[in-house]
């Protein structure tokens, strides 16, 4: 394009269960596309650096109680507090691998009990992934990898539910991975999915809105 002019990057998420490997197959994957040459950044929901991030953080680690329909607007927030900012990366063209987004949000609250349209509606208006992955693991092989942290929402019971909730939201954006697969497997086929969906970043496809 013209000087000046700069291909934007991609939003890249990572979703799935509670010890699916999310975390360490997305850092993976950002220290992949750096070695590239690619920009690219982690971030993560929720951002627990945040004064709203901290007041989740209290939650999920049971120090405070909050009504259900609360802390789902607070995870909310905690996406709104950065949608400026992760705005301004894609624009200059980096890259953003997000560990965890709108759709933790949506099933986590939802498999609650929370009504499901209810719980996206203050999701509408954030930027929409380009690529979702979702590592699927049966709730049962994530609880066999241990390491559930005590945190609240960690058990099979409430895993099970949440599962069948990201059932629900799934839609083109998504690549469903088998996260039972070997680490090194899983992580080829996120790299590769990732470049092509950095390419058609590159080429022009316009940033896009969630759920309208
Ligand atoms: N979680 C995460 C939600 O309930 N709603 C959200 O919007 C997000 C982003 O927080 N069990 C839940 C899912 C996790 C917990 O996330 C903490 P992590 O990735 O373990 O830090
Ligand atoms: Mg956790």
């Amino acid at each position: 394009g013209k000087k000046g002019d700069k291909s934007r990057g991609a939003l890249v998420v990572l979703e799935g269960l509670d010890r699916s490997g999310k975390s360490s197959q997305s850092r993976r994957l950002v220290s992949y596309l750096e070695g590239l040459g690619i920009s690219a950044e982690l971030w993560r929901f929720p951002d627990r650096n945040t004064s709203v991030g901290q007041t989740i953080s209290s939650y999920l680690s049971n120090k405070s109680q909050l009504d259900d329909h609360t802390i789902h607007l607070l995870f909310s927030a905690n996406r709104w507090e950065k949608r400026s900012s992760m705005e301004d990366k894609l624009k200059a063209g980096t890259t953003l691998i997000v560990d965890r987004y709108s759709y933790s949000g949506v099933a986590f609250s939802s498999a609650k009990g929370l009504n499901i349209e209810w719980c996206k509606a203050p999701e509408i208006g954030l930027l929409a992934p380009d690529l979702v992955f979702y590592l699927d693991l049966p709730p049962e092989k994530a609880a066999e990898r241990g390491g559930y942290g005590g945190e609240r929402y960690e058990h099979l019971d409430f895993q099970r539910k949440v599962a069948e909730k990201y059932h629900l939201l799934r839609d083109d954006s998504w690549k469903i991975i088998d996260a039972c697969l070997p680490i090194e497997d899983v992580q080829k086929q996120l790299r590769d999915l990732a470049l092509d969906c950095i390419t058609t970043c590159q080429s022009g496809k316009p940033i896009s809105q969630l759920w309208l």
